[in-house]
């Protein structure tokens, strides 16, 4: 299966400042941008990841841990509520999304992620694009709540189905430095010298070096990684060819 994975911010359809609201005109864009893509036949199948945003980022929080079991059961709640709102748009611009929840199909050992992929192949099989998010999971050994944070999640899918190509829609146009866009950025020589950008509102679970450094150890595998940022124009190109702003993660 020739497969794209797709992680879409979330503070770039919802707002962090502002709890509980999908930003619908940019989620709208982005499903038009790429159901474009599947109709000229450059994405075959495709697997979609969203972050937590306004949503999740705001309940953790607020709650200051997911340790508690309330804290725990909140996030989830929230979060399957973001996911079927995104799924509704995505539906309504013509995506065959099947909302599946992230907390249904991976846990952690120790801090960990793994994923049960049965029903994500299948669903892919059958034409489908799953839709999963960054969610509130068990671990099952330390037997304690902990974040999979989407960006985990899409280089695991990534890594998993040996991904065509894994594209990160996020908020700045790609990785920075010294305020400039860097077109290629290496895992394993560039870490050091990027700059960390500020989030504005809640962010539970890191910026741009956290998104990088989950892909080490799982870039392998997978086709092409890039980052770019929410122009509908950017992210068509990121999916069928070469965007002209962003940036190319190697290893
Ligand atoms: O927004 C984390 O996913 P992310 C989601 O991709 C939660 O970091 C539950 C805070």
């Amino acid at each position: 299966m020739r497969i794209h994975v797709v992680k879409i911010g979330g503070s770039v359809i919802s707002d962090k400042s502002k709890p509980f609201s999908i930003d619908y005109a940019k989620l709208e864009a982005i499903a038009e941008a790429i159901g474009e893509c599947i109709d000229r036949g450059c994405i075959d199948k495709l697997v979609l990841v969203h972050g937590g945003g306004g949503f999740g980022h705001y309940v953790v929080q607020e709650f200051g841990s997911v340790e508690s079991s309330e804290a725990f059961l909140r996030v989830v709640e929230v979060m399957r509520e973001m996911n079927s709102k995104v799924v509704e748009v995505l539906r309504l611009a013509g995506l065959k999304a099947f909302g599946i929840d992230t907390h249904a199909i991976a846990y952690m050992r120790r801090g960990k992620l793994f994923l049960d992929t049965a029903t994500i192949s299948a669903a892919l099989r059958m034409g489908l694009i799953p839709v999963l998010y960054g969610d509130a999971v068990l671990d099952v050994v330390d037997e304690v709540f902990r974040i999979a944070s989407g960006d985990e999640l899409a280089w695991e899918l990534a890594y998993a189905f040996r991904a065509e190509r894994l594209v990160f829609v996020t908020r700045v146009p790609g990785v920075l430095r010294r305020g400039e866009v860097v077109r290629k950025f290496s895992l394993s020589r560039d870490l050091q010298s990027m700059d960390e950008v500020a989030v504005r509102g809640h962010d539970v679970t890191g910026g741009m070096r956290t998104k990088l450094v989950k892909g080490i150890g799982r870039i392998a595998g997978v086709g092409s990684v890039y980052i770019v940022g929410h122009n509908p124009r950017v992210i068509k190109q990121a999916l069928c060819s070469e965007p002209e702003i962003g940036t190319q993660v190697v290893e």
